[in-house]
């Protein structure tokens, strides 16, 4: 989470928007209208991947270049070299910290499955460190370096996924389902794909009553952004003018459905117009675009300008979860994408580019990472699995345990000043 306020807040790559939110152009007939998606990126890969019916069922075929030179990453409008460090040290530990689950999990200690973000820690990690402490992050299951950067350890996913009783769920859920409303300000993934969005608009409008306007943060994937509950909670956030500030992981598959079979729009940054928001599209293995896009959705939102779409393009480089080997993804795909590795490419830019990091200092920070990483693995190993007799707890209703402690305040706008106790017979009458 970044600390201080950056240098160029305020300022948008958005331009000027229209009525609809989107950058709006008229056209030289009066009756025709254009819209403009700013797009960040620095190649635009030319690609498509095609469903070819086979002998046993389907695969999955490649056309088009996949020869082009990997870009370089962008300078940020708004980093320093302090930040940029420090998002990429997010970044390794995020993949580090993965690796560590994966080794769990192939010793036979994990219960359940495992879930990777592997190719996406720059869209996780540069994200959320564009939050302040006030606003609110609601990851996915790819986003466990969201998670990192808002303040949790890896010893608190590490237990999650063995169900320790030490575990934020305490043994009850064997994945990074799990949040922290009182002190981080991160609510829990929903697995209902869309879901998370009408609750961050929710939480978003429940700032806005008690007079503040926050930036709340999700995602959704390629597959996920076509659920009704995605157009139901971006539709309100946009005519409510919330702060939701939803990124678009676009990383070509859901489940094994490429997203040619997901949706008809070129990019789905344009579903942005259909809201009457801005849409923007970002190179999601660049930190430093990941980064700007997620700074200006946030000064927007504190600004109480409304919601951004954010498509960060990127590919998901394993399979659903662990029990999915990616069989269905055409190879050349993955040897294309690994090319753009965003932890090799923020590495190079860092050392080799900026020269912010000497190869020594390079060298210590990734010693110290690894270091940390097998002392809180070392302590999660360690810890006890849950007691038989702590299963009956937190199923029934207990004390305290409907009690909902407003977060910050009561409502200041909006609300009547009527004495507590029931409504007027009058009002009762009028909704039945
Ligand atoms: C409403 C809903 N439908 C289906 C599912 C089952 N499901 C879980 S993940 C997934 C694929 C998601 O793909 P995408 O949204 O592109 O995210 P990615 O896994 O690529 O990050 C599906 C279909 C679900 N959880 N919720
Ligand atoms: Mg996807």
């Amino acid at each position: 989470m970044k600390k201080n306020k950056s240098k160029g807040a305020g300022r948008s790559s958005l331009g000027p928007s229209s009525k609809n939110g989107s950058r709006r152009n008229v056209g030289s007939l009066p009756q025709q209208r254009t819209y403009e998606i700013p797009d960040h990126r620095l190649e635009k890969p030319p690609f498509r991947v095609a469903q070819v019916q086979t002998a046993v069922g389907c695969s999955y075929e490649i056309s088009g270049d996949l020869s082009s030179p990997v870009p370089p990453i962008r300078d940020s409008k708004y980093l320093n070299r302090t930040e940029t460090i420090e998002i990429y040290r997010w970044m390794v530990l995020n993949r580090k910290m993965e690796q560590a689950l994966e080794n769990l999990y192939k010793q036979g200690k994990v219960v359940g499955g495992v879930y990777f973000g592997l190719g996406q820690e720059a869209c996780s990690c540069a994200s959320a460190y564009a939050l302040g402490e006030q606003d609110w992050l609601a990851p996915m299951i790819r986003n466990q370096g969201s998670l990192l950067v808002r303040g949790f350890q890896p010893r608190d996913m590490m237990m999650q996924y063995m169900a320790k009783a030490d575990s934020p769920t305490k043994g009850r859920d064997g994945t990074s389902h799990f949040g922290d409303i009182y002190q981080r300000n991160v609510v829990s993934p929903i697995s209902m794909l869309g879901d998370l969005i009408p609750v961050m608009a929710g939480v978003a409008l429940g700032a806005r009553l008690q007079g503040r306007n926050i930036a709340v943060m999700t995602y959704i994937g390629d597959g996920g952004q076509s659920t009704g509950a995605t157009y139901e909670g971006v539709n309100f956030a946009a005519v409510q003018s919330l702060g939701v500030v939803l990124l678009i992981e676009s990383n070509l598959w859901a489940y094994s459905t490429p997203s040619e079979m997901q949706y008809r729009v070129q990019d789905l940054a344009e579903r942005a117009i259909g809201y009457g928001i801005p849409g923007v599209i970002v190179d999601g293995t660049d930190a430093c675009q990941v980064y700007d896009a997620a700074h200006e959705a946030v000064e927007r939102a504190h600004r109480g300008g409304g919601p951004t779409l954010i498509e960060a393009k990127m590919m998901r480089m394993k399979g659903h979860a662990i029990h999915d080997s990616a069989d269905y993804v055409p190879k050349p795909l993955f040897e294309y994408w690994r090319k753009r590795d965003p932890i090799a490419r923020f590495e190079h830019y860092l050392v080799e580019v900026k020269k912010w990091l000497s190869p020594e200092e390079h060298q210590r920070l990734i010693g110290e990472l690894e270091a940390y990483l097998e002392q809180e693995r070392e302590l999660a190993v360690n810890s006890p699995m849950p007691t038989a007799e702590s299963a009956e707890g937190g199923v029934y209703c207990e004390a305290g345990c409907h009690e909902i402690r407003p977060k910050y305040a009561a409502p200041k706008s909006g609300v009547s000043k009527r004495a507590p106790g029931p409504r007027s017979p009058e009002g009762a009458l009028h909704f039945k």
